[in-house]
């Protein structure tokens, strides 16, 4: 009886946590969401705005409905929210020029161009998402808040972005606490296009799925300083560049980054992952990688101490995984 599907090889170790190992198992498995519209913060911005809630609302229910592998619903934005786009819109690509990495700044052309990307309206996340699977192969996946980052990591395996899909609230357009369509579109989308972000990515995800809770946790600080917030040599200035989403959405943040009030350090992974960060305000130290070559290296040296008893291929034929065993 040779086992023929890692959920059945999973069954020899019992003290692993919980995996999707195929594309079926993950659409089934709906992750907790951690922050929605029905409790959102007393000191979110949107607090004391009904409209607002209720939109949020709205959001909550779409997501809820969706199951991976449906088509995305469309989505009829209100007047206010694509003003509030197009102000984060025009205040972050008068920036990229001059602060985004060199990647990003060839990939952000083709989404104006085959996404109609631009200041009037907020894109629509089904054909951003075509888009982009005709790429990379990445398909966005619509949540109605931040989800549990094991749930999170273990989309990437899969090449699943979840992303959210309601706007922040109109009252600061130039930085929010938590992701919005903003920060998944012009934050992340980009570099999503290139496949050695999309593989490195990937990369993150595999390593998460059945790793220990406290290293779930310092691979969440990586992400975290690496993907969301991560800096970069360009290599024909020589100037720090940024290729972090999180940064890459966030108008105010993106400035402050690249100023003599920010403290900057090389990145090193074991530091990275040993700090924690605030959610709630600009970050206290920004890491700088030489390239995406060294982030990718710098990951997978430290991705591979993760203890567990096998290690994992993602099989694209069969949108599963397999499981590998040291010799
Ligand atoms: N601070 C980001 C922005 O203003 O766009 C949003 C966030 C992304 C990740 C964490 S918070
Ligand atoms: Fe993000």
């Amino acid at each position: 009886n040779y086992p023929e599907t890692a959920r059945e090889e999973l069954q020899a170790f019992p003290n692993v946590p919980w995996f999707a190992t195929t594309m079926q198992e993950l659409a089934a498995h709906l992750g907790k969401t951690l922050q929605s519209g029905d409790d959102l913060d007393a000191d979110h911005p949107s607090f004391k705005d009904e409209v607002y809630r209720a939109r949020r609302k709205v959001f909550v229910d779409i997501a809820k409905a969706y199951k991976l592998g449906d088509p995305i619903p469309h989505v009829e934005y209100t007047e206010e929210e694509n003003k509030t786009w197009g102000e984060v819109y025009r205040g972050l690509t008068k920036l990229y020029p001059t602060h985004a990495c060199s990647t990003y700044n060839k990939m952000f052309p083709l989404l104006v161009k085959h996404c109609g990307f631009s200041d009037k309206k907020i894109p629509q996340m089904a054909e951003v998402s075509a888009f982009v699977q005709s790429r990379t192969g990445f398909r966005l996946r619509p949540i109605s808040g931040l989800v549990d980052f094991r749930d999170f990591l273990a989309g990437l395996a899969f090449r699943v972005f979840n992303a959210t899909m309601y706007i922040r609230h109109h009252s600061a357009p130039q930085y929010t606490p938590e992701p919005d369509i903003c920060h998944e579109l012009l934050g992340h989308v980009p570099l999503f296009l290139d496949e050695e972000v999309a593989q490195f990515s990937q990369e993150i995800g595999l390593a998460s799925l059945g790793a220990p809770d406290e290293w779930i946790e310092k691979l969440g600080n990586l992400y975290w300083y690496t993907v969301e917030f991560g800096l970069c040599k360009d290599k024909d200035t020589g100037e720090n560049r940024v290729y972090g989403g999180a940064l890459l959405s966030s108008f105010g943040e993106l400035q402050h980054c690249l100023t003599d009030k920010a403290f900057l350090r090389p990145l090193e992974t074991e530091k990275a992952a040993a700090t924690p960060y605030p959610i709630t305000r600009h970050q206290d130290v920004y890491f700088v990688a030489e390239d995406f070559q060294d982030v990718r290296n710098q990951l997978a040296e430290w991705l591979i101490k993760i203890p567990r008893p096998f290690m994992l291929r993602y099989n694209a034929y069969r949108e599963s995984v397999e499981l590998l065993y040291k010799k």
